[in-house]
């Protein structure tokens, strides 16, 4: 004969667990009031320092894998003891952590709260191409390419030799269009020059 297992909240292991008295209603009620109360506490009162949505949107538009370090001092995130984690760092450091000083983000990160502010990081959370549009005015390491386009691209955004270089020899070519032409009317004049003294010397 099959034996029906106790349900995990039935009666008769609540009475168990308290003791060999059935808990009253409002004794349970109260009980799950208070937890909800401390999750909802605990949720309140520690910023989010992690968006994984942000390296998970750059790395399915580049198809390339991007890790927490796209942002943050540790690819690992901010949630631990290491270099650049929250476990390690002085009651100073801590105050900082939603600044543009902030000790768990690197460059681009840092750049990012500086020009856009922490609070926009958390607002576009749901919809990071709209923190990438945001960031195509700037240009952190100076290689010509926007940050917002870098990270579309999964090229680091402060780092010049990590850049899209279909871009980049486009950005290069706009930027010595003058000495582009220059050679080439150069090279036509020669041409023609050249055509002209053969006839002469025919
Ligand atoms: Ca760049």
């Amino acid at each position: 004969m099959r034996h029906k297992s106790p349900h995990l909240y039935s009666p008769n292991r609540i009475r168990r667990v308290v003791g060999g008295e059935t808990p009253p209603l409002q004794f349970v009620i109260s009980r799950i009031i208070i937890m909800c109360a401390i999750v909802t506490a605990v949720l309140c009162a520690t910023p989010a320092w992690c968006f994984p949505p942000y390296a998970k949107w750059i790395s399915k538009q580049s198809k390339m894998q991007v890790d927490c370090s796209y942002c943050h001092m540790n690819s690992q995130g901010p949630t631990g003891s290491g270099v650049g984690q929250l476990g390690s760092l002085s009651e100073e450091q801590k105050t900082k952590l939603d600044t543009a000083d902030s000790p768990i983000l690197n460059s681009f990160g840092q750049s990012i709260i500086k020009r856009l502010g922490y609070q926009a990081v958390v607002d576009n959370v749901a919809d990071p191409a709209k923190l990438a549009d945001a960031l195509k005015s700037s240009d952190l390491d100076g290689d010509g390419i926007a940050d917002g386009v870098e990270m579309e691209h999964g090229t680091l955004a402060n780092d010049p030799e990590s850049a899209p270089w279909d871009l980049v020899w486009k950005v290069r070519l706009q930027r010595n269009i003058g000495f582009v032409l220059a050679i080439l009317v150069s090279g036509l004049l020669a041409f023609v020059g050249l055509i002209g003294l053969s006839k002469k010397l025919r």
